[in-house]
């Protein structure tokens, strides 16, 4: 007899993104959940590699793998789909106890139609291409090409709806919509239909959202009309695939940005024009409301540039890190982004299948390089949903050593914390009496922190090559702090459970986090 398809489980609640007191959060399975991810290489998703995949999703202890899912390897003849490498995938997920978000690699990846099928591809004229302003063709599909949107679409909600049927135990938690989109070497398409569109006034929802006359967009916008031009067009083509696929299944569907100058948009550094950088973010909420994240890839390894994109992109959150680099030194980043409410951090590159996209990322996945992601990874996923609801109800706060040893401090309610890296146990750089060598990761790109505050004088914190200091922000007339105790701990079924007070050295001089962290609860008092 043929085994009929089980359809999902009717009583297991769809992810979705809900709003915290403070900060939205991803609920998974109903619970809350911190996406610890990694993605694998972009050739990766076919059967014969995710035997070189799982073993590094579980050596750094990932609860997710990001994998991509091509148009090109679902629909490889005009509406024939092939759905063999996502089965495999959902299967063997299962086996691994992993989720999954499915990257839709489609028009645009990286701006390239390079994974639509081959009838796309060789059909300039239904599926058309951009335009320069002479007339030259550019690689990148319009964005104005109805057709092509509509094909998009179709396949999209076919891959949608055969999770609905197929993914039974809900591995699948999002769905990143098409890959870095916009287009390099080129502001805008110059079709003759793109050049109306650009000469007409601004979409009134546009206008309104922004509060802005519906002019023409080189008026609205002056030297950014370019940009947000292609912004609105790809970001509306973007959410019009999305709601095709959400109409099958309604999950998460988000979107991941090339990103440009972390600073200023004044010198036209955006990343691809019409993608979701940071400056179009106005754009991209009005155009896509679908869409239930917008996410970084961040590939620099300038801290305070990393601690800005970060502040940018979880200003109108949730904050998704979609991409970071792979070497051991973008791991220190997983602190600031968890102190900023991060439902998702994913390193790029992580599978043993041979390829390294140095200077992006790690030239090698070393042992030392795969355990500065698994210690931070191991930590939060040993907090289950308990972290994922603090960050969306409480004050939090997370930093990584910047591009210097200075130290960085935060002031929560009536407290100082003051981070420190790169020193010895009792953090003085003045006890040359006793000894003179700087410590071992003195000059290296490592350390972080993060802190939650539970109650006005009460820290969960955590971190990895960092010392930590409370103290009053503003102490009044002789007034000073005093530790009550600091627990180190562990959530079991979400409760806290001590498993010892730190005392002595482990406190006198502030604490201390090594290569392996712990979550310790620091409570304080003052007197007079
Ligand atoms: C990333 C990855 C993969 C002017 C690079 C980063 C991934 C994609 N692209 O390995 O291709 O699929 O999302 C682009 C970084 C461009 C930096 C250009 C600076």
């Amino acid at each position: 007899m043929l085994a009929m398809a089980q359809p999902a489980q009717a009583d297991t609640p769809l992810p979705r993104i809900e709003a915290g007191s403070l900060r939205p959060l991803l609920v998974v399975d109903g619970q809350p959940f911190t996406a610890l991810a990694v993605q694998a290489n972009n050739s990766s998703n076919y059967p014969a590699m995710l035997g070189r995949v799982w073993p590094v999703v579980d050596r750094v202890s990932a609860n997710t793998l990001m994998m991509p899912v091509a148009w090109e390897q679902i629909e490889p003849l005009e509406g024939r789909f092939d759905f063999s490498f996502v089965d495999t995938l959902l299967e063997e997920a299962q086996e691994h106890d992993k989720r999954l978000i499915l990257l839709w690699y489609g028009t645009w990846k990286n701006t390239s139609p390079a994974y639509v099928p081959a009838w796309v591809k060789r059909d300039p004229q239904r599926f058309p291409r951009m335009r320069h302003a002479d007339g030259r063709v550019h690689e990148v599909l319009s964005p104005h090409g109805e057709a092509t949107m509509q094909a998009d679409a179709r396949a999209f909600a076919q891959l949608m709806r055969h999770l609905a049927v197929h993914d039974a135990t809900r591995r699948v938690i999002m769905v990143q919509v098409q890959n870095e989109a916009g287009s390099w070497g080129l502001a805008r398409d110059h079709s003759p239909q793109a050049e109306a569109l650009f000469a007409a006034p601004i979409p009134d929802d546009l206008a309104r959202a922004m509060d802005i006359p519906a002019v023409p967009w080189p008026e609205a916008f002056g030297a950014r009309a370019e940009q947000f031009f292609m912004s609105w067009h790809i970001a509306r083509y973007i959410d019009h695939v999305a709601r095709a696929g959400q109409a099958e299944l309604a999950l998460p569907m988000i979107v991941n940005a090339a990103l440009g100058n972390a600073f200023t948009d004044e010198h036209g550094e955006v990343g691809p024009s019409g993608g979701p950088n940071w400056n179009a973010l106005p754009i991209w909420r009005v155009a896509a409301p679908s869409l239930a994240g917008i996410g970084p890839d961040i590939y620099t390894r300038d801290a305070a540039a990393v601690h800005r994109f970060l502040d940018r992109y979880a200003e109108t959150g949730p904050l998704m890190v979609t991409e970071i680099g792979n070497s051991a030194e973008y791991a220190r980043f997983i602190w600031p982004a968890m102190g900023r409410g991060a439902v998702l951090f994913s390193p790029f590159g992580m599978d043993d299948t041979g390829y390294s996209n140095y200077p992006l990322g790690a030239k090698v996945l070393d042992e030392s390089t795969l355990e500065a992601f698994a210690a931070p990874f191991r930590l939060f996923a040993a907090a289950g949903p308990e972290w994922a609801r603090i960050a969306a109800d409480r004050p939090i706060w997370g930093v990584a050593r910047g591009n210097s040893r200075a130290t960085q401090s935060a002031v929560m309610g009536r407290w100082r914390l003051t981070a420190q890296f790169g020193s010895w146990a009792f953090g003085e750089d003045d006890w040359t009496w006793i000894a003179t060598d700087p410590h071992p990761l003195a000059d290296q790109p490592e350390g972080g922190l993060v802190a939650a505050q539970l109650a006005d004088d009460v820290f969960l914190v955590s971190g990895r090559h960092v010392r930590l200091r409370l103290s009053l922000a503003d102490a009044q007339g002789g007034e000073r702090h005093e530790l009550v105790e600091a627990q180190e701990g562990t959530f079991v079924n979400g409760e806290w459970v001590m498993t010892r007070r730190w005392n002595g050295d482990q406190i006198d001089y502030g604490f201390n986090f090594g290569a392996d962290p712990v979550w310790l609860r620091i409570t304080m008092h003052s007197l007079r």
